[in-house]
């Protein structure tokens, strides 16, 4: 089929046939013209041709409540789609689809004195449910994707009612065509009701029988009636259900600690993991290594339940999004025939989980005091229930490669990420929480929210300080390691400690050898008061450490 060589242009006349929008309302301009070389030729679209724009979006207007779709109204730049504004009005508060695609000038040349160029991106603001601009000069992978994603959340919605506009960037030359090649259509669905409807459910069944089914859950408040439901769904063979602590969804059903297992598979046999279904609950997720295998990972379809950025499209491959509660998606769907047992997917997953797990506390870190050492001998010798708060940098990441106690909550400031308030947020959480709270962070994090210190002293509350000289997360991060700049730039180096927090009231021990590690955290964890203990390790040893680690547990 010959279309226009813009790909953007292919884009948007692909997401209409995909979506199965077929009737365009064309105004005549020069901008436009590549709309008009691929409609013209595409076997599904139909145009009728109106020069007054005005006039043409209220033609479409009667044309869209008449065939009860959404309409296409095309115009070329500047004063041109100002005269749908009327029409536009009238569909907003009629909730009529009008879908306006405006071309324009590339953004670039907007205010620049060139012709026919005016501040068109958001001319029907307040107006339209939704607006994406699309550029044609760049075209790479990623920002396909950006466009197909964004389209295809404004298509979903346009079908639910109402305007909505594409405003699209066209450089010249613009009367050249080309062989379509490459399908950009891709849809994604929506779903709204807290408790979803019968159409919903019996729709995802069909989505989700006989497949491989992977459930992957970020970062949650703990949700016993969840866990339940979740418990449940994955008494089936075919469901494989990966969690972090930061879900605070303990079961030994789940593999909880994802990077310790993604490491024991062969880059050979990955594909045999792959599920065919994701399905993603909850907020982030910390592991890096699950969001790059699930990129690859050729999935039929990416369901995302829940009321949390429900548009996020984090393993690029989003296909439906269901806003409800979670616990009503799940019971929903326990109560389907989902045929289940046609893979033994939970098996090969937890399988590489076991192995893992039963080395975990064989591993001998040596006697050198590194990062590791430490965690391992936290973990080890917990026995009480905890509420566990994690610093950024790589104490939430070295807090996943131990399974999570099912009497301990964990928390971590993982909507940003950020390093400034780790100490903060635990003292105010632990102001209102009379359980144990830990806190453990990286010094820099801690020398960064030292304010907190002087906030409040709480006797629930301890602080386990790794001070590793520096921020140690990148002596672990690919490329951050090997960099020149790593020393003075990345990590600040530095020969700092925390001891000034013995006159804002906490009670400080500070130990360097690891013969001391055991009994120090026992009486960091035993003390009737605030306390906190600060851990030096070795900033060179630690890396290998973890290397060490795990290449004994793959
Ligand atoms: C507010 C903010 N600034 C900068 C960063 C980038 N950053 C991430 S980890 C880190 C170093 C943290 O060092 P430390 O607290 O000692 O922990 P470690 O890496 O040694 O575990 C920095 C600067 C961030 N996440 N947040």
């Amino acid at each position: 089929m010959v279309c226009s060589d813009k790909w953007v242009v292919q884009l948007v006349v692909d997401q209409c046939a995909l979506h199965g929008i077929t009737h365009w309302v064309f105004s005549p301009g020069s901008r436009n013209a590549p709309f008009a070389l691929s409609i013209d030729n595409h076997p599904e679209m139909e145009a009728t041709v109106i020069v007054d724009e005005r006039s043409a979006a209220f033609y479409a207007l009667g044309l869209a409540e008449k065939t009860q779709k959404p309409v296409v109204l095309c115009c070329t730049s500047g004063s041109a789609p100002a005269n749908y504004l009327p029409a536009i009005t009238e569909a907003f508060y009629r909730n009529i689809p009008l879908l306006v695609v405006s071309a324009d000038r590339p953004k670039a040349w907007t205010d620049q004195g060139d012709g026919q160029t005016i501040r068109q991106g958001h001319l029907f603001h307040g107006f339209v449910h939704s607006t994406v601009h699309l550029e044609d000069a760049i075209s790479n992978d990623e920002n396909a994707w950006m466009y197909q994603r964004e389209t295809a959340l404004l298509f979903s919605q346009l079908l639910e009612g109402g305007p909505a506009h594409i405003n699209v960037g066209l450089s010249e030359p613009l009367y050249h065509s080309s062989e379509k090649t490459r399908e950009f259509g891709r849809k994604i669905l929506s779903f709204k009701n807290q408790n979803p409807s019968i159409e919903t459910i019996s729709h995802l069944t069909r989505v989700i029988r006989e497949k491989k089914i992977m459930v992957l859950c970020g970062q949650m408040h703990p949700n016993p009636s969840l866990l339940d439901a979740l418990v449940t769904f994955s008494q089936s063979a075919n469901v494989a259900v990966l969690t972090e602590n930061t879900a605070n969804l303990p079961h030994e059903r789940f593999n909880a600690c994802i990077d310790r297992t993604l490491n024991a598979i062969e880059k050979e046999s990955e594909s045999e993991y792959y599920p065919e279904v994701l399905i993603t609950l909850g907020g982030a997720v910390v592991s890096k290594r699950i969001k790059a295998f699930l990129r690859k990972a050729p999935l039929v379809a990416h369901i995302k339940v829940g009321n949390e950025f429900p548009s996020m499209d984090t393993y690029q491959q989003l296909s439906h999004s269901v806003e409800c509660n979670p616990v009503a998606f799940f019971d929903a769907l326990n109560q389907q025939d989902l045929g289940l047992a046609t893979h033994n997917f939970m098996g090969l997953w937890k399988t590489l989980d076991y192995r893992a797990k039963d080395r975990v506390f064989q591993f001998n870190p040596g006697s050198i005091l590194s990062d590791f050492m430490v965690y391992q001998t936290l973990f080890n010798g917990l026995n009480e229930a905890l509420i566990l708060h994690m610093a950024n940098s790589s104490v939430i990441r070295y807090c996943q490669l131990f399974d999570p106690l099912p009497s301990t909550e964990y928390y971590s400031n993982r909507g940003a990420s950020g390093i400034d308030g780790c100490t903060s947020t635990a003292i105010g959480f632990a102001s209102k929480d009379d359980r144990k709270n830990l806190l453990i962070s990286g010094e820099l994090s801690c020398l960064y929210d030292s304010n907190a210190l002087q906030l409040a002293t709480h006797s629930n509350l301890k602080v386990l300080v790794i001070n590793n000289q520096g921020g140690g997360i990148f002596r672990i991060i690919d490329g951050a390691n090997t960099s020149p700049q790593r020393l003075t730039y990345l990590e600040a180096s530095h020969q700092k400690n925390l001891s000034f927090a013995a006159s804002l009231g906490w009670h400080y021990t500070a130990i360097k050898e690891s013969k001391n590690l055991e009994h120090a955290i026992a009486t960091l964890l035993a003390s009737p008061q605030a306390a906190i203990l600060e851990v030096f390790t070795d900033a060179n040893h630690s890396p290998s450490t973890l290397k060490e680690f795990y290449t004994f547990v793959a």
